[in-house]
This record gives C-alpha cells, structure tokens and sequence, in this order.
C-alpha cells in the first residue's frame, strides 16, 4: 500500500462525551482519530451550517491538522424550536428539569436532535448532518449525558439516556447518522489520495 498523504484526524470538542460516541464509529470505519479538547468560538447565527464552519475553521488554524467538529441543536416542536442552536447554554442554565417545567401540559411533545459535522484540512472544507425526531419525556431517567434523560427517540420507548445505558444510543443518533455520512466519504477520499 503506498504511502497515505491524509494523516490521522483531530476530533476538537470542549465535550467528550461526544467524543467518546464518535470515537467507535470512526474506528469501526477504520479511521484514527485524536481528541484535541478546546474551547470552540461559536458564531451568533440562525444557521447551524454557518456556526459549525465557523468553529471548523477556528479549530483548523489552531491545530493545523484534518480536523472534524460537530455542532448540535435541540429544536422543541411547541416551543417554536426553542432551544436550536442554544442547546448548550440552555443545559446549563436551565437543565433537564428546567425543560421538563416548560413542557408541562403541553400537548405537543415533539423534539428533534441534529448533529451537523464539518471536516477541514485547510484545501477541503465539507459538511455532513445527521437528525433524529422523537419526544420529550414526562420524566428524566437515568443514564447519558445532557438531554438524554428526556429524549425518547422514533421507534422506542426508551430515552436516550436508558439507551445509552443499554449501549443503544448509537442504534437511534443524530450523532451516528453524520459521522457515518462523514466516514463514507472520508474513507472514500482518503482511497483516491492512495491511488494517485
Ligand atoms: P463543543 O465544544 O463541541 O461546541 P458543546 O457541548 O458546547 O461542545 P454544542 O454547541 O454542539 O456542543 O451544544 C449542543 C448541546 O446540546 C450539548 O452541550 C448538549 O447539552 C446537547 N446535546 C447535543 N447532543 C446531545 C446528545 O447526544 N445527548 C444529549 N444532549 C446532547
């Protein structure tokens, strides 16, 4: 096999437990992947797309290596999308509990994760998505991490939190549907750069 000029890839996240879903996924691919923990400047936009090249492009002219990043939102159907692309600062301030409370007697419990990945490597930039829709839950079980406990996603009754207690979570993830989309391509590029 000759040489490959595509170097392992950088995963730049102040979240690892994003990084320790997406880690099995890319070696399962065959992809080498490093953690870089960094705070990521994150844009003022509507669109993910926007905030997750932004945060790309800050990671890459930090590490000046291939890198991936993933911006996340959290859209609540009733609470006209709230919190979308606040989703971190909202977990913090006002948690699964504080959700729970602004869901009480709503009628409308849908809610939707989407996961949006951004690959650069300073010649090619490239962008993969990945959504689950599913509903909040009347209570917060056990287990995961962020809003898992009250996510139940299409096709089951458990939450993401029972899942990932499970070691199911991966079966139903926005986070698996981009990372997948991602490794296709990648591992597909990586065979053209071998080939050439
Ligand atoms: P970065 O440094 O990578 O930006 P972050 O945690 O701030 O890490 P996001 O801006 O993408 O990431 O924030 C999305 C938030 O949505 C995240 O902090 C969680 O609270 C929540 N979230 C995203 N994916 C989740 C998942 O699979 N399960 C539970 N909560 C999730």
């Amino acid at each position: 096999m000759g040489q490959t000029k595509i170097k392992d890839i950088y995963f730049a996240s102040s979240n690892s437990n994003k990084y320790l879903e997406i880690e099995p996924i890319l070696r399962q691919y065959g992809i080498v992947s490093h953690f870089a923990k960094m705070s990521l400047q994150e844009i003022q936009s509507e669109s993910v797309q926007q905030i997750a090249e932004a945060k790309c492009t800050n990671a890459f002219d930090y590490l000046q290596k291939p890198v991936i990043i993933e911006d996340d939102g959290f859209y609540l159907s009733s609470l006209k999308g709230f919190p979308g692309q606040y989703s971190s600062f909202v977990y913090k301030t006002l948690g699964n509990q504080g959700i729970l409370k602004l869901m009480q007697n709503r009628a409308d419990r849908k809610a939707y994760f989407l996961s949006v990945i951004a690959y650069g490597d300073g010649h090619t930039f490239k962008i993969f998505s990945g959504k689950t829709r599913g509903m909040i839950s009347k209570l917060a079980t056990d287990g995961g991490w962020g809003f898992d406990p009250i996510f139940v996603p299409e096709n089951t009754i458990k939450t993401y939190g029972e899942l990932s207690l499970l070691n199911r979570k991966s079966f139903y993830s926005h986070r698996h549907k981009s990372i997948e989309k991602f490794s296709k391509w990648y591992i597909k590029k990586r065979l053209r750069y071998r080939n050439r």
